[in-house]
């Protein structure tokens, strides 16, 4: 089945390391068997985007992101405005750390 939701993990460390998304993987444990979903892993991806919009493209419809303060955010915000300016009816659903403790700001300043 073709996958409906896309787990995007923006870059979250400069050096290229290939760090496990736990997060997502935590994620994709709850979601097993029950809904088809795929990886975008931006420390894996050069550039992600193609890769998201592909699977958009393929049939999903929802975006579900981890950001954590630091350089994910600055990742996060542009590729989720942009993504979202392409696919407007795509629902984008913000988890982890930095959503987590600065609720107000991802909902009036970012959403
Ligand atoms: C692994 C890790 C890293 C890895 C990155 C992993 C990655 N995602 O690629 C590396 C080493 C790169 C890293 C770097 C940094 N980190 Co770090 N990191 C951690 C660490 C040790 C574990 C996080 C983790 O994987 N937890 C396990 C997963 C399963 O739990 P989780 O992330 O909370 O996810 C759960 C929920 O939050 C939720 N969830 C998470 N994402 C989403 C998304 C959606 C859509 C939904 C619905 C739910 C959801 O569901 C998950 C399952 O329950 C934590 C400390 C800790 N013990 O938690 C610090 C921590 C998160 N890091 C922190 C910081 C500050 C940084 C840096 C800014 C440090 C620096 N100065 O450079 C950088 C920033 C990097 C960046 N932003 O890009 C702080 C954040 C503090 C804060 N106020 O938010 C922490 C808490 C450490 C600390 N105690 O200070 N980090």
């Amino acid at each position: 089945m073709k996958p409906c939701i896309i787990l995007y993990n923006p870059r979250s460390n400069a050096s290229g390391k290939k760090i496990l998304p736990m997060s997502l993987l935590a994620l994709g444990a709850v979601l097993e068997t029950k809904y088809d979903y795929s990886i975008v892993d931006g420390n894996c991806e050069s550039d992600p985007l193609p890769a998201i919009r592909e699977q958009i493209q393929a049939g999903a419809n929802l975006l579900a992101v981890t950001v954590m303060p630091g350089p994910q955010l600055s990742q996060a915000v542009p590729h989720l405005a942009r993504t979202q300016a392409e696919f407007p009816h795509l629902l984008i659903v913000w988890g982890g750390y930095f959503p987590t403790q600065h609720a107000d700001v991802c909902l009036n300043r970012l959403a």
